[in-house]
C-alpha cells in the first residue's frame, strides 16, 4: 500500500469539506487581524468533532509536522499565526460550535471550543443566567481562544478571569488520547487540578475542544458612569471611593487618556465627547445587580459627590437610558480598532499592583518621551485589576520604518519599568510569538524551567504551536 502522506492522512481525519488546501482560501487563516504576524501552512483543518481533532493530531504526528490551534483568530500576540516554513498545519475549530449543555440549577453550561463568546452570553441570557466575560472581540473570539489565553476583559474585577470561570476542560493531547475532564464540580480535591495547565498555554500543550463554565444570576440592574480625572493618581483614588461605598456592585473600573479617547472621536462612528473641555484622564465606571430596583444611579451618584468633594473628579455624566450606555462603552471599546487606523502601534499588556500604577505612568511616560519625542502614548485598560494596555503609536511626522526600528527599545522601556514595578509583561493577551523570546529576561529561572519540563513532558516532539509562549532553549 502507498504511504497517504500528510494530505491523504488530514483527508481521513476530516473528510473533503473539512480540509483547505487552496492558498486563496487559507488566506484569512494564515494572519492576524491587525495584521502584523502572518506565516503559510501545509493546510488549514476544519474538524467537526473531538474525534476528529484527535484523528488530525494524530495524523501530524506520523508526518512529525506541527499543528496550530486557531479560534478566531483575534489574538493580539501571534499565536494562533502559522510561522512561515509552508510544513506547520493550522487547525481551525470554527466548525465545533456546539452548545452541549446548560444546567441552570448548577448553573454551568458545557459548550465546545469554537463557540463564539457572544453564543455564550447569549445562551446564558435565555435561561435567565450571565455569562460574565467581556472583551470588545466577544462577537469573534471563541471559547478555546478565550481558555487558551486565559482571557480578561472588562468584569474580571468582580467575577474574575477565564480560569475563575471554568469547571471542567475536554482536551485532545499531543499524542492524540482525549482527556475528559468535563466535571461541573465546584469542589475537587483529587489530586493535581489539570485543566489549569491548559488554560493559559496558547495551544502549547493541547488542544481544547470543550469546556464547563461557571454561570452567575443575570443582572437586572445597572449604571454607568463617565468620569474625568485630572490625573492617574486621581483615577486610583477615585477607584478606592467607589469600591468603598458600592462593594462588590462595582463591575466595571476603566481608565482612558485623553490621547486614546482622541483616536475614537477621530475614527469612532458616531462617537463624540461628552464634556465641554479637555480632560487628561477618563474614566468609565460601571455597577450592577442582580435586584431589577437597586436604586444603583443614586448609589454611584453618592460615590460621585465624595468624589468631587475630595476634588479626585472633575466632571462626570452617569448614563441615562441604554443608548447612552452603549455609547460610553463604545467610547472605551472603540480603542482598539482606532489605534489601528494611526499606523503602526505596538502593543504592551502589563500589570503592576493598583497602588504603583500613578508612579508607573509618570515615570515611563517621561522616559518615552524623551527616548522620542513627540511618540504618542495610548493607555487605557482595566486599572481596576492593575492592567494597563500601554499602548505606543509613532509621532504624526515619523515615518513607518524608523519607529518599527526603534520597537524593541521603546519595548524594553516599558518592560523595565513593570518590572521594577514587580509587575509582569502580559496581564491578559499572553506571550504568543511575540513577547516569547523576551519573557526570558522578566521570568524567574526556575519558572521557566517548570515551564520547559512541562512542556517536555507533554508534547516530547515539540509539535504542539512551537515557536509560541517558551523562549528557545
Ligand atoms: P485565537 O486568536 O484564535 O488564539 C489565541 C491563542 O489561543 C493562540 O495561541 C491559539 O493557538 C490558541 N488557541 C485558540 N483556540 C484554541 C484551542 N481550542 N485549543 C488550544 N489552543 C487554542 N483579550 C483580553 O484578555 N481582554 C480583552 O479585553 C480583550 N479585548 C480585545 C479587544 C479586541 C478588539 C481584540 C481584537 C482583541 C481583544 N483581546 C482581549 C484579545 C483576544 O480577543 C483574546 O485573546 C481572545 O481570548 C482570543 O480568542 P480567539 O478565539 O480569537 O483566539
Ligand atoms: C482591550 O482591553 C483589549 O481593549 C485590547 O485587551 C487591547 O488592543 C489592545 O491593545
Ligand atoms: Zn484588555
Amino acid at each position: 500500500m502507498t504511504d497517504p502522506g500528510l494530505p491523504g492522512r488530514l483527508r481521513a481525519a476530516v473528510g473533503e469539506a473539512g480540509l483547505v488546501t487552496d492558498p486563496a482560501r487559507m488566506g484569512g487563516y494564515l494572519s492576524d487581524w491587525r495584521n502584523a504576524y502572518s506565516g503559510t501552512a501545509a493546510a488549514v483543518v476544519r474538524p467537526v468533532s473531538t474525534d476528529e481533532v484527535a484523528a488530525i493530531v494524530r495524523a501530524c504526528r506520523k508526518e512529525g509536522v506541527a499543528v496550530v490551534p486557531q479560534g478566531g483568530n483575534t489574538g493580539l500576540c501571534g499565536g494562533a499565526v502559522p510561522d512561515t516554513s509552508g510544513r506547520q498545519v493550522v487547525l481551525s475549530l470554527d466548525r465545533m460550535r456546539r452548545l452541549r449543555a446548560v444546567d441552570p440549577v448548577n448553573q454551568t453550561i458545557t459548550v465546545e471550543a469554537g463557540v463564539v463568546l457572544q453564543a455564550v452570553q447569549e445562551a446564558a441570557a435565555a435561561e435567565g443566567c450571565l455569562f460574565p466575560l467581556s472583551l470588545g472581540s466577544e462577537g469573534s473570539c471563541t471559547i478555546g481562544g478565550n481558555l487558551s489565553t486565559n482571557a480578561g476583559g472588562t468584569g474580571v474585577l468582580r467575577y474574575g478571569t477565564m480560569r475563575d470561570l471554568t469547571l471542567g476542560l475536554e482536551v485532545v493531547l499531543p499524542d492524540g488520547r482525549i482527556w475528559n475532564g468535563l466535571r461541573g464540580l465546584r469542589k475537587d480535591n483529587t489530586g493535581y487540578d489539570l485543566k489549569h495547565l491548559f488554560i493559559g498555554a496558547e495551544g502549547t500543550l493541547g488542544l481544547v475542544t470543550a469546556a464547563v463554565l461557571k454561570l452567575f444570576p443575570a443582572v437586572r440592574s445597572r449604571a454607568t458612569a463617565w468620569v474625568a480625572v485630572g490625573s492617574a493618581q486621581a483615577a486610583v483614588d477615585l477607584f478606592g471611593i467607589v469600591r468603598a461605598l458600592c462593594g462588590d456592585r462595582l463591575t466595571a473600573f476603566e481608565i482612558m487618556s485623553r490621547q486614546s479617547v482622541d483616536f475614537v472621536l477621530r475614527h469612532g462612528t458616531g462617537a463624540r465627547d461628552l464634556f465641554g473641555s479637555v480632560h487628561f484622564w477618563y474614566v468609565l465606571v460601571e455597577l450592577s445587580d442582580t435586584l431589577p430596583d437597586a436604586r444603583l444611579d443614586g448609589l454611584l451618584e453618592a460615590a460621585l459627590a465624595e468624589a468631587f468633594d475630595r476634588d479626585v473628579a472633575g466632571d462626570a455624566v452617569v448614563a441615562s437610558g441604554s443608548a447612552q450606555v452603549a455609547a460610553l462603552w463604545a467610547l472605551r471599546e472603540g480603542i482598539s480598532e482606532a489605534q489601528n487606523f494611526e499606523g503602526p502601534s505596538l502593543k504592551h499588556d502589563v500589570t503592576v499592583p493598583i497602588s504603583s500604577i500613578p508612579a508607573f505612568v509618570e515615570r515611563t511616560d517621561k522616559a518615552l518621551r524623551a527616548a522620542l519625542p513627540g511618540i504618542r502614548i495610548v493607555t487605557y485598560g482595566h486599572i481596576g485589576d492593575g492592567n494597563l494596555h500601554y499602548n505606543l503609536s509613532k509621532p504624526v511626522d515619523s515615518d513607518d520604518d524608523t519607529f518599527r526600528n526603534l520597537a524593541e527599545e521603546l519595548a524594553r522601556m516599558v518592560y523595565d519599568a513593570t518590572s521594577s514595578f514587580g509587575g509582569s509583561i502580559s496581564a491578559e493577551h499572553g506571550l504568543g510569538q511575540s513577547k516569547r523570546d523576551v519573557i526570558a529576561d522578566y521570568k524567574d529561572g526556575l519558572e521557566l524551567e517548570l515551564m520547559r519540563s512541562l512542556k517536555h513532558l507533554l508534547d516530547p516532539r515539540g509539535l504542539m504551536n512551537p515557536g509560541k509562549v517558551l523562549p528557545a532553549w
